[in-house]
């Protein structure tokens, strides 16, 4: 620290790096996983800070994670694991890449937080804003949660109406007004509906089923003009992977455009995972909100929320509904998110990892059904999805109809053969461009040796 900046810190010493405690506490003389597990449940609900990474409903235990390298995730006991969740989706380009590692280490040493303007926001943007067919305008937050929570609030204060419709098995976040019959965590644990959001905030969600616009049809006949929005996740991954019926996203855009009621897309999930446009490119069908996040962060907290400019320019300070935040934009973030569309844009992966994911799934279909276990699947771009049910699966009231208990059991097999699957039947899968020939037979292989033992 020089001389100057010395001068001007109220430290004795200015505060120079050499005087600083040491960076990590001292790692404690145990740290296996057991001490590490009673460790975390005592300061952490569950022991972990998200509930579907706690294994509850597949039971056995989780693990640790040491690092990510490319499709694996390492554990702190040293086993390697092929990774089906990356991240929860944001990892399109696996663990580590080299490309966002090289943009994170430029960043690093300018600051991780500046609360004014950067070029990396606008380049975030713009970049989304020309990807993603519904955007004239955007703005970035933190989360999934907040962008969906915004998208809400942007979508009430625009058209003056305080109800929306969303569906069953839907997951949107954790924001009150979402759970109601949400789908994710709240499905794999089997919550009611969560304790501590208040009756007058669920009364103004409705809910119907996924991929019946009859019910929709019906409804809005009924109370149409009440209705703020309709929310949904245009490719369903929150109750596994469940695709739109033909002609169900634009039964959906009719029935709002007649009356004046929001279409908003939550793509948080299928954003930058069925496609580069999304799944509105993809199904050709332009909500007039959507909210964003995962894999636009690239594994950094980021989230984003937009669409028409008459909607968004009333959005503060532009306009008054209010919305904020400390970390929004945030470099580091943008950095990182930054890297990833652009390679995103200029190699756009998704038509060669869709016909992965098809070899995938119709690969452990086969060994499912050698085994003389019901089940169907699906693929969407890059992520992808296995019922334990013969199928046809439309909605969350089918997928529940799945057989969970056999699932939980095969999610226990691939995990001892180092195939890491989402710890859910309620959840989709997620590959990356790093998952290669060599996973694929690997996965294959320890999934046909995984239904001989559950078969039983
Ligand atoms: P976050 O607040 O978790 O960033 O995003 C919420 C969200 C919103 N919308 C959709 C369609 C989502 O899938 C999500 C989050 N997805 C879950 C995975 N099913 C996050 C995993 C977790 O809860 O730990």
């Amino acid at each position: 620290m020089s001389d100057a900046s010395r001068a001007t810190s109220p430290l004795p010493d200015g505060g120079s790096a050499a005087s600083s405690a040491p960076v990590h506490a001292s790692p404690p003389e145990d740290s296996s996983f057991d001490a590490l597990w009673a460790r975390a449940r005592k300061v952490l609900p569950g022991g972990v800070n998200s509930p579907v990474r706690s294994f509850r409903s597949v039971g056995g235990r989780p693990f640790f994670v040491d690092r990510g390298e490319g499709p694996y995730l390492i554990d702190t006991e040293g086993k390697r694991y092929i990774d089906y969740i990356m991240s929860w989706g944001p990892l399109v380009m696996g663990h580590a890449h080299p490309l966002l590692v090289e943009a994170l280490e430029a960043q690093l040493t300018r600051g991780t937080s500046y609360g004014a303007p950067t070029a990396a926001e606008v380049e975030m943007a713009e970049r989304l804003v020309h990807l993603v067919p519904s955007l004239d305008m955007v703005r970035l937050v933190n989360s999934g949660t907040e962008a969906t929570m915004s998208a809400l609030r942007v979508a009430r204060g625009f058209t003056g109406r305080d109800r929306f419709l969303k569906f069953t098995g839907c997951y949107h976040g954790h924001a009150d007004p979402f759970l109601v019959a949400a789908g994710s965590g709240v499905a794999t644990l089997g919550l009611p509906n969560s304790p501590g959001v208040p009756e007058p905030v669920a009364r103004d969600t409705v809910v119907l089923p996924f991929n019946d616009a009859d019910q929709v049809r019906d409804l809005f006949r009924r109370e149409g003009d009440t209705i703020a929005a309709i929310f949904l996740e245009p490719v369903m991954g929150n109750a596994g992977l469940i695709l739109p019926e033909p002609g169900y996203l634009e039964a959906l855009r009719e029935i709002t455009e007649a009356h004046g009621t929001l279409l908003v897309f939550d793509e948080v999930m299928t954003g930058f995972r069925v496609g580069l446009g999304g799944a509105q490119e993809r199904f050709g069908v332009t909500p007039d909100l959507t909210t964003l996040g995962k894999v636009i962060g690239a594994g950094l907290p980021v989230g984003a929320f937009g669409g028409r400019r008459e909607i968004m320019e009333q959005v503060a300070p532009a306009g008054p509904i209010y919305q904020a935040g400390t970390l929004s934009g945030n470099p580091l973030a943008t950095a990182a998110g930054n890297a990833q569309l652009a390679w995103l844009e200029a190699n756009d992966p998704f038509p060669a990892l869709e016909t992965y994911a098809r070899r995938l799934v119709d690969g452990l279909l086969q060994a499912l059904g050698d085994a003389g276990i019901p089940a169907s699947g699906g693929v969407a771009g890059s992520m992808f999805g296995v019922f334990f049910h013969p199928g046809p699966v439309r909605s969350f009231e089918d997928a529940k109809a799945a057989d969970i208990e056999r699932f939980n059991r095969f999610h226990r097999a691939m995990l001892e053969r180092g195939v890491f699957l989402a710890p859910s039947a309620f959840e989709a899968g997620f590959l990356s461009i790093r998952h290669g020939e060599a996973e694929l037979e690997a996965t294959l292989a320890a999934a046909r040796a995984a239904a001989e033992e559950v078969a039983g």
